[in-house]
């Protein structure tokens, strides 16, 4: 045994002694494009019950048990004395927070444990069975059949576990014991301003793939020409690599592209990767723009192993303060988005769902989304680029993180690496985003400088962005002033003149950004009750967000460089830090829609404006 293998194990069998569940170290990445992959869904009804003393993890000493509610017990004797019974408590729609699904659950932070049964037949020698999470709020531990099979946290990326031996044919049962409890040391931290949605949020699948498969695969098009390619402007560029989840070399893969007539073979290297870049003629391809949201299918196949994909292509740069998609100036007409249903006020987990919002995106005239504050779920992404909204996608690093703590940095550069994991293939993410509102100090400086050097290794195609804080301002002049300002490509901010300050100053402001960068407005704004009506210069009504839009507007049209807006916010959403009653009632009521849809006077100002952007 290798003394790397030996340590591990000896790691593992403490572990198992200390807490006396058999840790298996199930982890694996989840792969690329899971929904074209062989899959069964295990969405559906799942059992659950709320455990608020965690009697079914910790025993009456706070140890963790053997014999927690994770081995799912049955009675087998009359006598015997078993105090839950995943069997006869409730079922919940997966994948759906509790909040909304269950009266009792509606203010609840803690755990819930979650049981399904699903079936195998047919499992093939050479069969490895994945056990995919689309994402669970906040922290899961999954066990399968009674065993580990790994522990979670981050809530709103995808997991995987490679639970082959843990799997048998037949009758099988996944429990999850969900936590979505706030922590300091969290990701993001104990406050925020939306709704704390705990659940199995997004889509669970049982995956099937062979001992050997296609882990990653990244297919954009690229800036530059690389490997050999010389730069010409008859040809555009198409950067191609690939990861099996193995080191094996020699593996031939062929990449097609029918509607261009490409079809390429590559062989994987040493590392069982494929690092290469196409040259296609320009004239042939069609660039994916919000006019044109062209996608083309795209089949990379691995002997029987074949995925398919649709995959657009297009190019994002900067020249001193203009941004340029594919070549040419673009202004983006943006609204920010929580990830939560229109009328139901629920976590979104859908193409349907996020269609509706769209919609409405789409009828104020914008062409740019900023999803906010965390990554939305792939249904949402997809469907946005199919109806050709570019997209800034941005991780939970909100408001005052604890910069200091090593495992804090740790989850927050894993969701970072998740996030552009799952979603580099999509043309319509031009900005990954590092960060909201973060209070400046050296430690912040050091984290988030690091997440942007690590975003920059991961992806070269897109931008980075965070949304900034302008800290000097007096005088009627604002200063933007952040050191973050070296690592970003574009500069963007929040700023709430009318909401959190006087709206007869916006006139006599001045801007200072002291940057040869684009910039976006990534947040203005202020609240209306839908329907209450008054004079404008009374708060709460939509009169008053009316003003308030026209005088921002006005005010930010004089920003040097201003390359787009994503006003705060498409629509109302639920946060717990709203409570005033007759007016929030549990709403950020910054909606240019009610949480009804009904639009307020607000939406026609910002709908002018866009369509004079046009
Ligand atoms: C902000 C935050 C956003 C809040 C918003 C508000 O600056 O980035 O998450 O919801 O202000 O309504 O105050």
């Amino acid at each position: 045994m290798k003394r790397k293998t030996f340590y591990r194990s000896l790691t593992v069998a403490l572990l198992v002694m200390l807490t006396g569940e058999a840790i298996a170290q199930k982890e694996v990445p989840a792969p690329q494009n899971v929904y074209a992959r062989q899959n069964v869904s295990l969405n559906g009804d799942w059992n659950y019950f709320a455990d608020l003393q965690e009697q079914g993890y910790y025993d009456y000493r706070m140890n963790p048990t053997k014999w927690g509610y994770f081995v799912n017990a049955k009675p087998q004797n009359p006598s015997d004395l078993i105090e839950y019974d995943f069997d006869m408590s409730p079922t919940m729609h997966v994948p759906g927070d509790w909040n909304t699904q269950d009266e009792q659950l509606f203010l609840y932070e803690g755990t819930v444990w979650f049981k399904k049964d699903f079936e195998i037949a047919n499992i093939k020698p050479s069969d490895r069975k994945l056990l995919y999470f689309g994402a669970v709020n906040y922290e899961a531990i999954v066990y399968v059949n009674g065993k580990k099979a790994g522990k979670h946290v981050g809530g709103f990326t995808p997991f995987c576990y490679d639970v082959t031996d843990m799997v048998k044919e037949g009758k099988n049962f996944v429990i999850v014991k969900v936590d979505n409890k706030r922590h300091k040391d969290n990701v993001p931290t104990q406050i925020f301003d939306w709704w704390n949605y705990g659940g199995i949020t997004r889509d669970v699948l049982l995956v099937t793939v062979g001992e050997t498969y296609i882990d990653d695969y990244f297919l954009q098009l690229s800036r530059e020409a690389k490997t050999g390619n010389r730069k010409s402007s008859n040809s555009k560029y198409i950067d191609f690599s690939l990861a099996l989840n193995r080191e094996e070399a020699g593996q031939e893969i062929t990449l097609s592209i029918p509607e261009l007539k490409l079809k390429q073979k590559f062989v994987t290297d040493d590392k069982g990767q494929i690092n290469s870049q196409l040259s296609v003629p320009s004239s042939k391809l069609e660039l994916w723009s919000p006019e044109n949201p062209k996608l083309y299918k795209v089949e990379i196949a691995r002997g029987d192993e074949v995925i398919t994909d649709e995959i657009g292509f297009r190019t994002i740069e900067t020249r001193g303060r203009q941004l340029l998609l594919n070549g040419k100036p673009i202004f983006l007409r943006g609204v920010c988005s929580h990830e939560e249903t229109a009328y139901t006020s629920r976590r979104c987990n859908s193409a349907e769902d996020a269609d509706t919002l769209l919609g409405w995106a789409r009828q104020l005239g914008c062409n740019f989304l900023r999803l906010a504050h965390y990554p939305h779920n792939e249904h949402a992404v997809r469907e946005a680029e199919r109806q050709g909204f570019l997209l800034w996608s941005e991780i939970p690093v909100y408001w005052t993180i604890s910069w200091q703590n090593a495992d804090t940095y740790a989850n927050a550069e894993q969701q970072l690496r998740d996030m552009i994991r799952r979603d580099h293939n999509r043309a319509a993410i031009i900005i990954w985003s590092l960060a909201n509102e973060t209070p400046h100090s050296d430690a912040r400086d050091q984290f988030l400088g690091r997440l942007a050097t690590t975003a920059r290794s991961l992806d070269s195609t897109r931008l980075l962005s965070m949304a900034m804080e302008v800290t000097g301002a007096s005088n009627y002049v604002n200063r933007l002033q952040d050191n973050m300002n070296k690592y970003v490509d574009v500069v963007s901010f929040n700023q709430y003149i009318g909401w959190y300050r006087d709206v007869n100053d916006a006139p006599k402001m001045k801007w200072e950004i002291p940057y040869e960068k684009p910039v976006i407005i990534s947040e203005f704004g202020g609240g209306a009750k839908a329907g209450l009506h008054g004079d404008k210069g009374q708060r709460w009504t939509e009169e008053f967000q009316e003003n308030l839009y026209r005088e921002n507007l006005a005010m930010l049209e004089k920003i040097e460089g201003l390359s787009g807006t994503c006003p705060w916010v498409l629509k109302d959403f639920r946060s717990p830090r709203r409570p005033l009653p007759g007016i929030q009632d549990g709403f950020n009521r910054k909606g240019l829609f009610s949480d009804q849809g009904k639009r307020k006077l607000a939406f026609y100002v910002l709908r002018d404006w866009y369509e004079s952007k046009k």
